[in-house]
């Protein structure tokens, strides 16, 4: 196990980079930074950072190595001929699955150890110990015990398996639900927003209570999904359900609202109904989308 204060190169400055270092530097850890765009680094020497010429020059500084680029493509840029033999490097920007593997075998060759990681969080959430901040990491658990004092700092470090893809995978399936609920989100206020009376101040917090309450259908999911059982513990099933998307439907029509963001989940309800799965929870729509 590494000690807990050692030093460390990050690679890319920019809005999460920066929030990277203050917080690898509030925590005393020894900092050796490099951005593309060097004026991006300065302020960060009144805090201690040390600033590299190069990339190259950066990662000759410490065996562990951050990059927090824009994209994977971004990454093989700026490490491209760059000497990466015996280093440790702990890529934390994100991509699909399959840049991290590649991105591991690509760091393998060169002689590098190699950690995948997904960020999730906003920046001002980093190095903020109560504000919820993880980062999923993926590749060898050796090498992410070793450094894991280190990956701490910023937010709380999940290793989600040994293959380098699975960071990404678990983001991506993450920010995928995410994206589903601001869907969801949207269409609400939607139907509100022509009534002078509802303030979508007021109506806030019983959006965010009732989303907060129906989480508990990811438990519900899991386990419909490892039994194989789509009808077990069944609150309303589908029949029930697509019944419901007709009434969402016409209100939404009613309001002068476009019903777009939900149609395709609901086509596909409909299509699993069609198919005799009534009964079902709306687990099965997984099955209809699975290529
Ligand atoms: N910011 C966020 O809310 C999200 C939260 C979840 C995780 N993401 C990911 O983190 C990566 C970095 O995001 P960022 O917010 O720091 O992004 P920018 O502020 O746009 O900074 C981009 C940095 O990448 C450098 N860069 C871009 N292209 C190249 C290149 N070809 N060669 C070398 N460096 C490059 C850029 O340098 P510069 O423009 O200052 O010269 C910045 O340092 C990202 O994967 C998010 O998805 C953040």
């Amino acid at each position: 196990m590494e000690e807990n204060i050692s030093g460390l190169t990050l690679l890319g400055l920019g809005t999460m980079g920066t929030a990277l270092a203050h917080a690898w530097l509030a925590a005393g850890h020894p900092l050796t930074v490099w951005n593309r765009t060097p004026g991006r680094a300065k302020p960060l020497v009144g805090r201690g950072a040390r600033i590299a010429a190069s990339a190259a020059e950066a990662v000759a500084a410490n065996r562990l190595v951050v990059t927090c680029l824009l994209d994977d493509a971004s990454v093989g840029e700026t490490l491209d001929g760059v000497d990466l033999a015996g280093r440790d490097l702990v890529n934390l920007t994100t991509g699909t699955p399959a840049q991290g593997r590649a991105r591991a075998v690509w760091a393998a060759e060169r002689g590098a150890r190699f950690l995948d990681g997904g960020i999730m969080a906003v920046p001002p959430m980093i190095g903020v110990q109560e504000a919820g901040a993880f980062v999923l990491y993926s590749g060898s658990h050796d090498l992410f015990d070793e450094h894991r004092d280190t990956l701490a700092v910023p937010a709380h470090p999940v290793h989600v398996g040994e293959d380098a893809g699975y960071a990404a995978l678990h983001d991506v399936a993450l920010l995928s639900a995410m994206t589903g609920m601001f869907a969801g989100i949207a269409h609400a206020f939607a139907l509100l927003r022509r009534e002078k009376e509802i303030s979508p101040r007021e109506f806030a917090p019983m959006l965010a209570g009732w989303l907060t309450a129906m989480t508990s259908s990811a438990y519900s999911t899991a386990d419909q999904l490892e039994s194989g059982d789509y009808t077990r513990n069944v609150t309303s099933n589908l029949a029930m359900m697509v019944e419901g998307n007709a009434t969402m439907l016409r209100t939404a029509e009613e309001q002068g609202v476009s019903a777009e963001l939900l149609t395709p989940f609901m086509t596909l309800m409909e299509r699993r109904l069609a198919d005799g799965h009534g009964d079902e929870d709306t687990t099965g729509v997984i099955d209809l989308i699975l290529h």
